[in-house]
């Protein structure tokens, strides 16, 4: 049995939702780490080691817990030098800091007044009136209210992925012919999109379909394609 336990969050279905978590369990494959999954609600993640980590991913290797993705990323090459890398190198790791960021605020941003409504309704019950009140709180508006004109919005955020789109017509992954750490944040977000949407957030024939699918096949996680159905949701 693995020492490792990764705190993931659960949807209403079952599914492990988190783009954050996600990033893990692909850097967990990366470094072939067997690992016990934890379940957890958004309203759970408080009640765990006296409350010292406010977001998921949390991941305890038994002598340490750790949350934040890019500092368990860190953590997972400087305790497991001998495996498969998650960054290459410094450069490329300073590079990922960028992508993070371009991820969380460019991206995310379109991303949320889209879909918050839907990953509200597909969070689990004990999570919903957090996550209704919380994000309210944040925009400072109904979640109905900030999704109203979301069909209008949706090609704002597909000619987003544009950049992605140009780089992987000449290559794999935005690693190069293999996933690195920005194609796992990417292919996580992927994952929390296509898991809660009710609008597709790709047409079908969008060469990210391909990207997700090829990403997911790479981490051996091709199971999560059935709930991430980007193609037909978009037909
Ligand atoms: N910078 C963090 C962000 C993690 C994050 O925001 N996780 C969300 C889940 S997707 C969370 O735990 N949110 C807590 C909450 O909403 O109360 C990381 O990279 O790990």
């Amino acid at each position: 049995m693995s020492d490792i336990t990764l705190y993931e969050i659960g949807v209403a279905d079952g599914s492990s939702a988190s783009p954050f978590v996600w990033r893990i369990k692909f850097a967990l494959a990366r470094k072939g780490l067997a690992y016990r999954s934890e379940m957890l609600g958004l309203t759970d993640i408080p009640k765990l080691f006296d409350g010292r980590f406010a977001t998921a991913p949390i991941i305890d290797f038994g002598d340490r817990q750790m949350n934040e993705s890019l500092a368990i990323a860190d953590h997972l090459d400087a305790a497991y030098p001998d495996r498969p890398a998650i960054f290459a190198c410094a450069a490329e790791r300073a590079m990922v800091g960028f992508f993070d960021r371009w991820l969380l605020q460019l991206i995310l941003t379109h991303v949320l007044p889209i879909y918050m409504l839907d990953a509200h309704d597909g969070s689990t019950l004990k999570d919903r009136s957090y996550y209704r009140q919380s994000r309210e709180a944040f925009f400072g508006r109904t979640m109905e209210a900030i999704v109203a004109d979301r069909d209008e919005r949706l090609p704002e955020l597909r000619r987003a992925f544009d950049p992605v789109r140009e780089t992987i017509a000449g290559q794999a992954f935005l690693g190069g012919q293999e996933p690195n750490f920005a194609d796992m944040c990417l292919l996580g977000l992927f994952i929390f999109i296509g898991t809660i949407a009710t609008l597709p957030p790709l047409v079908a024939d969008d060469p990210l379909i391909g990207y997700v699918e090829r990403g997911l096949a790479a981490f051996g996680a091709e199971t999560v394609s059935l709930s991430l159905n980007l193609g037909e949701k978009a037909a």
